[in-house]
């Protein structure tokens, strides 16, 4: 299933052609067989690129930020890739929302580069996906990758915390903290931003973290910074990119910036597990086909008795009742 690896693309790639590198990204979102291999050869090189995580609910100003923390650090000297997940609707395509920022002032650098993904039909599932495009970024050379994901759904949730570092940006008013809350947005954030701070409602927003993060205090993790901004403007962004560094250094020091890493490693691996099977045993033997055959010819049976039917024929014999 694999193909050889184009050695060519490859090669450029590395040498920062950036035609090359959007080539690359396409082949890394697409998984279409040929990435395992790819992979393979970027291996050795991944691991230097510190991985950073914005979420937050729609419209936040997420896009606006994840810029200017871009150009915080373009002017430390390091090179920036940033993968946006745009969240797109089911029904018109296209995004949630028509002001949706671009990130023009960065993309023009060339020490930076910008990838959009829309999370509905990536091929492996967007965690896996953008995985792969950060590792590629990572391969490449650029020194940090800001991965931005909406915070409503578990995958987008997911990536946002398969960093090194997680910012959830949040804004005032319509309990945002409560809703961040729900969405499990809460426990993995290692630094809040007040973002929208020109506007009514800061204090509230303030007020209605704190009480949640009194909930959090036996996660055993540092108490998050919390940092107010105005992105469109870069107010706050110098403060955002200390507490950020901040975290980076304590995580270092303590070994929980490894451990985390280690943890990422084992949920990914896991994460392609259970996609092979998935699409191996349920796509690729027709298992909807059956199902459906067994539902219609046995009414009455009970859902848990066909699944066991299924299982047997595939030579599996689900687990024991627990007692
Ligand atoms: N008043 C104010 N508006 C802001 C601020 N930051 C961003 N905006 C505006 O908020 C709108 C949405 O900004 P984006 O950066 O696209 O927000 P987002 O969170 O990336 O949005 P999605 O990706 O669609 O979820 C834009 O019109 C921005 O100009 C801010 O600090 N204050
Ligand atoms: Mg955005």
């Amino acid at each position: 299933m694999t193909r050889p690896v184009d050695e060519e693309l490859l090669a450029r790639a590395l040498d920062r052609d950036k035609v090359a590198l959007a080539r690359l990204l396409t082949r890394a979102e697409r998984s279409d067989g040929g990435f395992g291999a790819i992979h393979a050869r970027l291996q050795e090189r991944i691991g230097g690129a510190v991985r950073v995580g914005f979420t937050g609910p729609p419209g936040a100003g997420k896009s606006t930020l994840v810029e200017a923390y871009a150009l915080a650090r373009r002017a430390a000297g390091d090179r920036i890739a940033v993968v946006a997940v745009d969240p797109t609707s089911p029904f018109t395509g296209g995004a949630l929302l028509g002001d949706r920022v671009r990130m023009n002032r960065i993309a023009m650098d060339p020490d930076c580069f910008v990838r959009s993904m829309a999370s509905r039909g990536s091929f492996g599932g967007l965690a896996r996906t953008t995985d792969e495009v950060a590792d590629v970024f990572d391969a490449v050379g650029f020194d940090r990758v800001l991965l931005e994901t909406v915070g409503v759904g578990q995958s987008e949730v997911d990536v946002a915390r398969a960093s090194d570092v997680t910012v959830v940006v949040l804004v005032p008013g319509a309990g945002d903290a409560v809703q961040a809350m729900k969405a499990g947005l809460m426990e993995i954030a290692d630094v809040f931003v007040v973002n929208k701070a020109d506007r009514p409602g800061v204090d509230r927003v303030l007020a209605e973290l704190e009480e949640v993060l009194e909930l959090r205090l036996d996660t055993g993790r540092p108490r998050p910074a919390i940092v107010q901004t105005v992105a469109k403007d870069g107010d706050g962004v110098e403060e955002l990119d200390r507490a950020i560094e901040e975290f980076l250094a304590a995580s270092r020091a303590s070994s929980a910036f490894e451990t985390r890493r280690l943890e990422t490693r084992v949920a990914r691996v896991c994460r392609i597990v259970e996609d092979e099977i998935r699409s191996n045993v349920f796509d690729g033997r027709g298992l909807a086909g059956r199902v459906g055959e067994l539902v219609d010819r046995t009414p009455g049976a009970s859902p848990y008795a066909l699944a066991e039917t299924v299982l047997a024929e595939m030579g599996i014999s689900p687990r024991a009742n627990p007692s």
